[in-house]
């Protein structure tokens, strides 16, 4: 299974809210040829992971199919955040947009790039929450780990909420 993670937290002149950015998104990694979108989870709000001042995140997670080699499936990815006005600074800065492929098949990829799957997709809410709504069977590649597993272990400190249930 491939995932992709979707986030935003800053205003687009484009697409107005992060929201709008983060569906205009999702239909963008679909019309990549040789990707389709095959399940995509609801829009989450969430705190800034590490808890900073800047916005608060819209976040999901879509699930692909593909016939693009996972150095390819990125390049697309990247093209769409420099189209959608992503500015690259230093890491963890707010964002227009932001595409982390956190997933793909059993594929390792380790070094000084990208690196899949996401090395840091098993401390984050942000990913764990919405691909326990679309794969919730899936475990981790290298750990074995299952969704619910990695979510027991999450710190309890990081807020993270499907965006229409606010309570
Ligand atoms: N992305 C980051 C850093 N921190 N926090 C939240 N809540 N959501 C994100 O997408 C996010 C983050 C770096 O990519
Ligand atoms: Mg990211
Ligand atoms: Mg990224």
């Amino acid at each position: 299974m491939i995932f992709i993670g979707i986030g935003a937290n800053l205003p687009s002149d484009r697409f107005g809210k992060p929201q709008a950015t983060c569906d205009a998104a999702r239909v963008a990694l679909d019309r990549i040829t040789g990707v389709r979108v095959v399940a995509c989870s609801e829009w989450f709000e969430s705190a800034p992971v590490p808890l900073s001042d800047q916005p608060w995140y819209i976040n999901g997670v879509v699930k692909v199919e593909t016939d693009l080699t996972p150095r390819n499936l990125l390049q697309a990815m990247h093209a769409i955040e420099a189209d959608f006005g992503r500015v690259r600074t230093e890491r963890n800065a707010p964002r227009i947009l932001d595409l982390d492929l956190l997933a793909y098949n059993e594929t390792l990829i380790v070094g000084s790039g990208p690196e899949i799957p996401h090395p840091r997709l098993v401390e984050r809410a942000f990913v764990l929450r919405p691909l326990a709504q679309i794969a919730p069977n899936w475990v981790h590649p290298v750990t074995g780990e299952s969704v619910s597993k990695m979510i027991a272990k999450l710190p309890k400190d990081q807020v993270c909420r499907p965006l229409n249930k606010k309570i």
